[in-house]
């Protein structure tokens, strides 16, 4: 199939033919399943945004992308940092799945401890789940503890804990006292919440109670800021370090990207707090905010546009001459070095139309990057974002706490005695802000989509097949559980979660390997040889399987 436009792609200018799209996509449902998916699924309007039912239940038997609440707990926001040890309580492959399979690279300073490599699980069987596992779990923490010494030591619940009521908390306490580290404990069962959103929550208030502010020792630097809501993947925070290092300003910690514990206990001493994923870590900087008086605002350090942006907020945050022409001097060195390859990469992607359905956040922040090169989204969607990164953090006063929300935690926090300590004085906020600065701001995914483009929440393997059917993007973005599929229909399919064993894509750097990485999937002649399923003849007889059943060239996979 060739990637070239065609006439019956997408065209966001018809506003009835992207209704029509949906329409289309959901009309296998019955009723019930269609009225649901209904208001997660929309026709966008920047100038006057609908609501999106985000954070709700998937139906079952709906094949979704999201994950569980073990998984954005452990997984997402504390799995990185690398010298503590984490054990899961469960069963064993609760820990065998959540091993290293997301990729948060780590690249510890010599002498440093990076225990990421192993998986530790108390491996639980039908004894423990009738008898109890804490007995268990003691033992698998003091074994641990005699063989590593580690600094800390974290405990996360599976299912089967919550159900049968081990105390997880109590066992912590015990061993903390036993052992003197710390050991602290997280109850992010895999139903807690309806996906691994209400496991991030339930991260950041643990690492907030149990290590941030535990060391008052200031990092020495002119300006110091934590990147929050990096996770390392691929080396994005490298790439975004190298570049704020070159324009003088110091990360102290990268909330949870290559990060050591004793980094998260002084994160609190920064100037500035920084957030490029909102929907994992907006709980961390309005909680440090509180506390210990650390303004914040969004970044997006993907692509080449958004990245200046960020750098030249950061440098206006701190109203220093000195800084504000490093930055300059810096984004015009980096811009120079990408242009002949941005420009490249444009002339040959130019009006391509992409489709992008990942996570909480990079379903917006890849939008970016598309259009440096002039490629055009048309449909978007979060796995299991709230409403405030799709409509903008103002509608935060009218979300309805649902019954599965309030499953969660909200953690109290006051401003702290002693070292509660506002950076910035209230008459220096007040002149940032006449000049159009703003803090504790991200105004969501689409503000910044186009009229009549198409936002589905939670997207289902069924929707996603009819809209490449339909609307025939040239590339989608997604994960590893619907690559395949959307491969097998003759589109490329780049995976935003792990960026297919690829990256870094984060600042200058990272955006040029985008750039060639995307002109090259569109453009090899691979998807020439996949006939997609609409377009086969239902009445041809069945291909015979090939003896050793395995398609093993390009033709075969034609007749498969
Ligand atoms: Fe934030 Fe993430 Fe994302 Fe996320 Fe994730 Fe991830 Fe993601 Mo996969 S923290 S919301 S829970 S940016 S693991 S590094 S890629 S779904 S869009």
């Amino acid at each position: 199939m060739e990637t070239e436009n065609t006439p019956d792609q997408f065209d966001t200018a018809d506003a009835a033919a992207a209704k029509a799209t949906l329409d289309e996509m959901m009309k296998a449902y019955p009723p019930k399943t269609l009225r649901k998916r209904a208001k997660q699924a929309l026709v966008n309007d920047p100038d006057k945004i609908p609501e999106v039912a985000a954070n709700s239940r998937t139906i079952p038997g709906i094949i979704t992308q999201r994950g569980c609440t073990y998984a954005g707990c452990r997984g997402v926001v504390i799995g990185p940092i690398y010298d503590i040890l984490h054990i899961t309580h469960g069963p064993i492959g609760c820990g065998f799945y959540s091993w290293l399979t997301r990729r948060n690279l780590v690249r510890p300073a010599e002498g440093e401890t990076n225990y990421l490599q192993y998986a530790m699980s108390t491996d639980m069987m039908e004894e423990q789940i009738i008898f109890g596992g804490e007995k268990k779990l003691k033992a698998a923490i003091q074994e641990a503890y005699d063989i590593f010494k580690p600094k800390a030591i974290s405990i996360y619940s599976t299912c089967p804990v919550g159900l049968i009521g081990d105390d997880v908390h109590a066992v912590a306490r015990e061993m903390k006292e036993k052992l003197g580290i710390n050991v602290f404990a997280f109850s992010c069962e895999g139903y807690k919440g309806v996906s691994q959103s209400a496991g991030h929550h339930i991260a950041n208030n643990g690492v907030f109670k149990h290590m941030v502010g535990l060391d008052d020792t200031p990092v020495e630097a002119e300006f110091t800021i934590n990147v929050l809501g990096e996770y390392n993947i691929g080396g994005d925070a490298w790439e975004i370090d190298t570049l704020l290092q070159k324009c003088g300003i110091k990360v102290v910690a990268t909330l949870s990207g290559d990060i050591s514990y004793d980094q998260v206990c002084r994160a609190h001493t920064v100037q500035l707090n920084t957030v490029m994923c909102h929907r994992s870590i907006n709980y961390m900087a309005e909680m440090m905010e509180k506390k210990f008086g650390i303004p914040w605002f969004k970044v997006n350090f993907i692509g080449a546009e958004s990245t200046a942006k960020s750098l030249r907020k950061i440098a206006k945050y701190f109203d220093s001459k000195k800084l504000t022409d490093r930055v300059e001097e810096v984004i015009a060195q980096e811009m120079a070095v990408l242009r002949p390859i941005k420009d490249a990469a444009t002339a040959r992607c130019k009006g391509k139309k992409v489709a992008l359905f990942v996570g909480g956040s990079r379903a917006h922040h890849y939008q970016d990057l598309f259009s440096d090169i002039g490629m055009e989204t048309i449909a978007a969607g979060y796995e299991f974002a709230h409403r405030d990164d799709y409509e903008g953090r103002h509608v935060l006063p009218t979300i309805k706490i649902d019954a599965d929300s309030r499953n969660i935690e909200q953690l109290e926090v006051e401003a702290d005695p002693v070292r509660y300590q506002p950076r910035k004085t209230p008459e220096q906020i007040a002149a940032l802000e006449a000049g159009g600065f703003t803090f504790t701001d991200y105004n969501g995914m689409m503000s910044q989509m186009k009229k009549n483009t198409l936002v589905i929440d939670d997207i289902s393997h069924h929707e996603i097949e009819k809209l490449i059917e339909l609307g025939k993007p040239d590339i989608i973005c997604s994960g590893i559980k619907d690559k395949f599929v959307i491969e097998k229909m003759g589109i490329p399919c780049k995976q935003l979660h792990s960026y297919d064993y690829g990256g870094p894509y984060a600042a200058f750097t990272g955006a040029a390997n985008f750039y060639k990485e995307i002109d090259r999937m569109l453009h090899t002649k691979v998807w020439k040889f996949v006939v997609p399923p609409w377009m086969k003849d239902p009445k041809a007889p069945a291909a015979p399987e090939p003896l050793n059943a395995m398609p093993v060239t390009a033709n075969d996979q034609i007749t498969e």
